[in-house]
């Protein structure tokens, strides 16, 4: 791939019980993130950090009334509401937008931007569902739902910000899902998404499930987006991460998975946007789930051993 990607830091922990997410873009670029990207051939050009404000500075008397506990939902608008514009821009001008997390939220804004002018499908890398909404949530934690406010499902179809109707659920895939709420479980057999889980993986194969969701993401629509949740990988190879889940993907899987993804944009420029969150290097260990996210998106974006 030839392009420039645009790198935007989105430093937002306001979506995650455990502070510290909010580190992950600085993390990721010492990781090695800017180099990584240029032995897999592309230009980075890094448009540094949103301005995320302290959680310490708001106001709670300010909450607007909602159906159900979403926590910092005010923040979270502010902030992916400035991020739609950024993907936006960065598309409009030719650039491939590559965000860096901050939680799991940042991706309502990634993906309303991605979608603005196109019908995008997505993968979602992730051990986690993330289709709660305030309604369903057992935590009040906004990171557990940003499918759930892309979809506009509940309370999130009256908020334009969160909403992407651009996106549909047929067009979504789930790769190496394996922990999930009661009530989400119901979510997601009901939905239209497809959802590969672990066991899929076990079964089948990566590189396999990863054409497979492919397909769904590619079928009907403008491009994809790839979102990067690290906690899809097993902690024993990525411990920076606040919601660690036993029985995940491996390193080598990990990147055959992205290797199949730059295989498939090569082919047909299958990929559109990507987010990379919930890096937290307090928890990390010498910062090896950063700099594995920078190694995993430079194989995303065609980064080879020959
Ligand atoms: N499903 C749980 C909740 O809604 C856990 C949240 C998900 N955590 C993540 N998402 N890290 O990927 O609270
Ligand atoms: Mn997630
Ligand atoms: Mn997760
Ligand atoms: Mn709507």
């Amino acid at each position: 791939m030839d392009s420039t990607v645009r790198i935007i830091g989105v430093p937002m922990d306001y979506g995650a019980d455990r502070r510290g997410v909010d580190m992950g873009p600085s993390a990721i670029r010492y990781g090695g993130l800017a180099s990584e990207l240029e032995d897999a051939g592309v230009e980075p050009v890094d448009a540094g950090d949103l301005l995320v404000p302290r959680a310490e500075e708001r106001d709670p008397d300010a909450d607007p009334p909602t159906r159900g506990t979403a926590k910092f939902l005010r923040e979270i608008e502010d902030v992916c509401s400035r991020l739609a514009d950024q993907v936006a821009d960065a598309l409009a001008n030719d650039a491939f937008p590559l965000v860096l997390g901050g939680d799991h939220s940042v991706a309502i804004g990634s993906m309303n931007g991605s979608s603005r002018q196109a019908q995008l499908g997505a993968i979602w890398f992730d051990a986690h569902a993330d289709l709660n909404t305030p309604e369903t949530s057992p935590s009040g934690n906004v990171h557990g739902m940003p499918l759930g406010a892309i979809l506009g499902r509940d309370v999130f179809g009256e908020m334009g910000w969160a909403h992407a109707p651009n996106v549909r659920e047929d067009a979504i895939a789930y790769v190496g899902l394996r922990s999930i709420d009661e009530r989400e479980r119901d979510l997601v057999r009901d939905s239209e998404m497809t959802a590969f889980t672990m066991a899929d993986i076990d079964e089948r194969g990566m590189t396999a499930v990863v054409e497979d969701a492919l397909s769904v993401a590619t079928n009907d629509t403008d491009g994809v987006h790839v979102s990067l949740d690290l906690d899809w990988l097993d902690p024993t190879t990525a411990p920076g991460v606040g919601t660690p889940v036993r029985g995940g993907v491996t390193y080598r899987e990990a990147h055959s998975a992205l290797e199949t993804v730059s295989r498939r944009h090569e082919e047909e420029g299958a990929l559109r946007s990507m987010d990379v969150v919930e890096v937290n290097p307090i928890l990390d260990e010498r910062n090896e789930t950063a700099t594995l996210a920078a190694e995993l998106t430079a194989s995303a974006f065609g980064k080879r051993i020959l």
